[in-house]
């Protein structure tokens, strides 16, 4: 999928013709076919009619077609990648192919996994500050500050929609003002892309920065979960997108990625992926989840209006309007450790330790019981 996806940026006329700062990857070289999997790929593009595959070893029955076993049938196992083995691609990438900088700049706070996948991947963690915690919101002067003084050729790595713990996004001016600060340190772009549609509801209104850096001619990497916006968590589907200069660097980048992946996983679980082609391919199930991506970003919209009005129905003197103007699958709600601490203690209400709530845990039934706790601790 994520190979599928590599194209795609590629023929899509309007990346094409935009213009890349500078290519990274003119370097990189087409890697040789894999040893076995290229025999397949060989086997494919034969127009023989009497060919046979003997190179992979993949059972087949006595049709030749691919065998399912009965008692694989009863099970469905799935097994994968999604946003994080699309991170991890991405990381490893980076680590053997730009060689201009080992540090990769994070959001500070950014999603906790971020550190341990780069560092495993043999990259440095270095930060740049994006949150204020005395206003509940964007530190953008604080973020434009540090990021002009990153080191040129650098790696920055930015959450394209639906910050994660914060719930924070820039605005799109903003968003200018950083593409072009991005553009001027010549900084490679890592987007993370975990929650498409959770923002706003609208998956192309969510992919606008993206979009926006990619027209700037910027260079950009992309990992995609479909875990959340396609409701597949445990299917793992996702993808790693590298912006090419074009279509011939495009497959050297793609023959060094299938190198990085083959000792890895070998190849991606097929069911996770075949549903999210699927849905994205056949037009009316492509408008069905757009109206239930819709659905789910507005449930959430509505339970943090509803944890605000129920809050000041307790009596809480705070002001909480941060909780209503963050935005995607969490809040940022500032409670301190100790307050965590005791609404996991004294109500059951389990939350990570920094203060973050999946909004999406929250329902009309339960918002009442939240609020109240939440009071509780912070009255
Ligand atoms: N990137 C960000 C910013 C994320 O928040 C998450 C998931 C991922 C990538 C990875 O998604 P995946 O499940 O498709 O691999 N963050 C979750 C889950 C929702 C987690 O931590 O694993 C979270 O609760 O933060």
């Amino acid at each position: 999928m994520a190979l599928l996806h590599t194209r795609w940026l590629l023929t899509a006329p309007r990346l094409a013709a935009a213009a890349r700062a500078s290519s990274w990857w003119s370097h990189v070289e087409m890697g040789p076919p894999d040893p076995i999997l290229g025999v397949t790929e060989a086997f494919k593009r034969d127009t023989n009619s009497k060919k046979m595959n003997l190179g992979v070893g993949a059972y087949r029955d006595d049709n030749g077609k691919p065998f399912v076993l009965n008692c694989v049938r009863k099970y469905v196992t799935v097994q994968g990648i999604s946003g994080t083995g699309s991170l991890r691609i991405g990381a490893n990438f980076l680590q053997r192919f730009f060689k201009s900088s080992r540090d990769v700049y994070l959001p500070k706070p950014s999603w906790g996994n971020h550190t341990p996948i780069f560092r495993d991947a043999g990259l440095q963690l270095q930060a740049y500050r994006y949150y204020d915690p005395k206003t509940c919101s964007l530190d953008f002067s604080g973020a434009m500050d540090d990021i002009s003084k990153i080191p040129e050729k650098s790696i920055i790595l930015l959450h394209a929609c639906a910050h994660n713990p914060t719930g924070v996004d820039p605005r799109q001016e903003q968003w200018k003002e950083l593409a072009a600060m991005v553009k001027k340190r010549n900084l490679l772009v890592y987007f993370d892309m975990a929650y498409q549609g959770f923002a706003s509801g609208d998956i192309n209104r969510d992919a606008w920065a993206v979009r926006y850096f990619i027209e700037q001619g910027i260079n950009v990497v992309l990992s995609q979960s479909y875990a959340k916006n396609m409701g597949l968590y445990g299917e793992r589907a996702g993808a790693f997108t590298v912006i090419c200069s074009d279509a011939e660097e495009a497959k050297r980048v793609e023959s060094q990625l299938k190198i990085l992946i083959r000792p890895m996983y070998s190849n991606p679980p097929l069911n996770g992926a075949r549903i999210a082609s699927i849905i994205l391919n056949t037009p009316d199930l492509r408008k069905e989840w757009l109206v239930e991506v819709k659905g789910m970003a507005d449930r959430i919209i509505s339970m943090r209006n509803q944890l605000v009005s129920n809050l000041k129905k307790e009596g809480s003197s705070h002001n909480w309007q941060h909780i209503t103007d963050q935005i995607g699958m969490f809040c940022f709600t500032g409670l301190k450790p100790e307050q965590v601490e005791r609404l996991i203690k004294e109500f059951s209400i389990y939350m990570t330790k920094d203060g973050r709530i999946s909004v999406a845990g929250v329902t009309s039934g339960n918002v009442g019981y939240l609020a109240h706790a939440i009071h509780q601790v912070t009255k």
